[in-house]
């Protein structure tokens, strides 16, 4: 296994005064996870495959505070309010409860990522919280039982524990007992060079949250069922073209998988679409690159922007025409990542 894929978690025993800093980074799903089965433990309905990113990390501390009433988290350096809020104080309550400790926290966030716009930056933000969160007060979890943890925060956060491209296995069942399974793990691949363009065609808010969407869309959308069962094909079918290392077709399966994942929403009641004009604009580029002969494959997420698979080698040309397409977007580059790191475990 590369070094790339390892999670670095260091066992501590007991808790750690000073605190510990973790440093996670988003993936992208390359087949969807969409909707859940069980929305308290998070157990998804479907298996994902995700890549993980080399940009946009997030940094999150954690330090005890004994004498703190309640737990004091910032994002960016503001207050957290509301829902956010809410969902970390939650997961410090579940690592507490696991810890046997009652203490409260003091937790400090740094994103760059934009927050919110479909870019996963629950998952870094969780995966980092949870390696912190554990170390702090000393779970010591192995990189799968972080990867479970992780995934309480935010589904897609147990991936990003994982460097390099990883499955997150949905398990069988549900309630307590149906914890155990479902984790990521890393996926071998084949020698592939790849890159991800990202388009930014809007850094804003989403209207509706993915939590949300991906509900909407059990309970209400007819194509969910069909989506969900292709889903299974389209994950057997990516492992095998990951290994051989076959680009083309990892991006026709990833492609396919997230317009299908798409069209479940579209046909949700009321629909939810995430899809903006400039998405389409970047659409069609995509499929003018693949006439020029150049391998280019998109996929989407709950928001507009866009995400191209593609060649390293052939990532320049691929920004240089998504640029063209949108040129209000702001174009990134990203490449495989490295999994979730403990950079501290008693200090600063
Ligand atoms: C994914 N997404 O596989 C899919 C594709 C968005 C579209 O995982 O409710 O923030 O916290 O488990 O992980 C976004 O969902 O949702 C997501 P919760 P999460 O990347």
């Amino acid at each position: 296994m590369s070094e790339q894929h390892t999670a670095v978690v260091r066992p501590s025993g007991r808790y750690a005064a000073a605190g510990a800093t973790a440093v996670a980074h988003p993936n992208i799903a390359l087949v969807k996870y969409w909707g859940k089965r069980d929305e308290e433990l998070v157990l998804p309905r479907t298996d994902s495959l995700s890549m993980t990113l080399d940009i946009f990390p997030t940094t999150t501390h954690v330090r005890l505070d004994a004498a703190a009433r309640r737990d004091e988290v910032t994002l960016g350096g503001v207050p957290a309010t509301g829902e956010a809020l809410r969902r970390i104080v939650a997961f410090l309550d579940l690592v507490r409860d696991r810890a046997g400790l009652s203490v409260r926290a003091v937790v400090d966030t740094e994103n760059t990522v934009p927050t919110g716009a479909g870019l996963a930056s629950s998952a870094s933000g969780f995966a980092a919280l949870a390696a912190a969160a554990a170390a702090a007060y000393g779970l010591g979890p192995d990189a799968t039982a972080l990867s479970r943890l992780a995934r309480r925060g935010s589904g897609s956060a147990s991936r990003s524990v994982f460097g390099g491209f990883a499955v997150w296995h949905a398990g069988a069942g549900t309630g307590a007992g149906a914890d155990a399974g479902s984790y990521a793990e890393p996926v071998p691949a084949g020698d592939l060079d790849p890159a991800l363009v990202i388009a930014v065609v809007d850094a804003g808010p989403k209207a509706v949250s993915s939590r949300e969407a991906m509900r909407r869309t059990v309970a209400t959308s007819p194509l969910y069922g069909p989506w969900a069962a292709s889903s299974k094909d389209d994950l057997v079918a990516m492992r095998a073209a990951l290994l051989r290392a076959d680009l083309d077709t990892v991006g026709e399966i990833a492609e396919r998988n997230a317009l299908g994942m798409h069209a479940t929403m579209l046909a949700a009641r009321p629909a939810v679409r995430y899809l903006a004009p400039a998405t389409l604009m970047v659409l069609d580029s995509v499929l003018r690159l693949r006439r020029d002969g150049i391998a280019a494959y998109a996929t989407m997420d709950a928001g507009p922007n866009v995400k191209v698979l593609c060649r390293r080698a052939d990532a320049d040309r691929v920004a240089a025409v998504v640029r063209g397409a949108a040129p209000r977007a702001t174009v990134h580059i990203a490449r495989p990542g490295p999994g979730v790191r403990l950079l501290n475990a008693g200090g600063r």
